[in-house]
């Protein structure tokens, strides 16, 4: 395999590279750069951009902003008569998804802004750049906001988050995945924000393991449960078609701590029903998931690129 695209997958599998937008972006990128060493007819061009984008997509497989991202790329390509036009598409594609990616994740903080109020405490899971990104929008409105942010067990990418939030100027504090129905019952919780991984057909939001609990007790508190999710998060399949990464053990407990013969479970993103969100952010604004995916299915490329 080139160089280029194992040190991509192996970015994205050690989770160097994380987050579903910047696995998106890296990922075309990659396939583009890919694309640019390929030789042949038309046909055999295509033929190796679909192996390689293939295992791309396989380096995380729940997130499908990657996917789309990469299906983007390759439609580019299928499109193209030329070896040199199919080289040039695939470029222009890997940067103009860059662009879209992040002109999306700018649409949604302006809308995502509007509805935080001021003096709002917000309660964060895991690290979304789209979900910091409608924060530090809403700060910079001139809005005052308070983030607690989970911990987020096993990776603990809530150190990420109150790093971004520091560097925001915003107040933030940490807590432990476990204090979340204890916070949301005794603190004046205005809303819960999160990204997402995928937004599914039938209206599931798939992100990070602890979101389906969270927006479980945010729903039970009452306090509104809202999801950030861009174009490139949706896709037609149905949330018990897309598989749930199972990562290593060593990421949960090193294995000279485990008593010897226990196992270890680690799922790493779950499946939040639609019930239980008030709205996704889009780059459209609020929208029930269902109309969000509605809305956004039809944008979304068709599977043919894949062969
Ligand atoms: C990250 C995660 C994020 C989404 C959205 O999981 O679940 O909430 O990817 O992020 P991981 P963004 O750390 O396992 O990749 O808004 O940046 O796309």
């Amino acid at each position: 395999m080139p160089a280029n695209l194992q040190q991509t997958i192996a970015d994205i599998r050690s989770m160097k590279v994380r987050g579903a937008a910047s696995i998106g972006i890296h990922a075309a990128r990659a396939l583009a750069d890919h694309v640019q060493g390929l030789d042949g007819t038309p046909a055999q061009v295509l033929r190796q951009a679909r192996v390689a984008a293939r295992r791309l997509d396989a380096a995380r497989p729940t997130a499908v902003t990657l996917h789309n991202c990469l299906g983007w790329v390759l439609a580019a390509v299928a499109a193209q008569a030329s070896v040199p036009k199919q080289k040039k598409a695939a470029r222009e594609t890997a940067r103009l998804v860059g662009m879209e990616v992040k002109a999306s994740r700018a649409a949604i903080a302006n809308h995502g802004a509007q509805h935080v109020p001021d003096g709002a405490v917000v309660l964060t899971h895991c690290h979304s750049s789209t979900a910091l990104a409608v924060l530090a929008a809403a700060k910079r409105s001139g809005k005052s906001l308070e983030v607690i942010a989970t911990e987020t067990r096993p990776f603990r990418q809530g150190l990420i988050t109150v790093k971004a939030l520091r560097d925001e100027g915003i107040s933030c504090a940490l807590a432990v995945d476990s204090a979340v129905e204890h916070l949301l019952a005794t603190r004046d919780i205005d809303l819960v924000l999160v990204g997402a991984d995928t937004m599914t057909r039938d209206g599931v939001l798939i992100n990070k393991i602890g979101t389906a609990g969270v927006a479980a007790l945010a729903q039970l508190h009452e306090v509104p449960f809202y999801a950030a999710a861009g174009l490139h998060k949706f896709t037609r399949q149905m949330a018990a078609d897309i598989p749930i990464e199972e990562r290593a053990a060593g990421e949960v407990v090193a294995a000279r701590d485990l008593a010897r013969g226990a196992r270890v479970l680690n799922p790493v993103f779950d499946r939040t029903p639609p019930g239980r969100i008030q709205a996704c952010i889009t780059e459209e604004g609020l929208a029930s998931p269902r109309r969000a995916v509605q809305r956004n299915l039809a944008r979304i490329v068709e599977e043919d690129a894949w062969g």
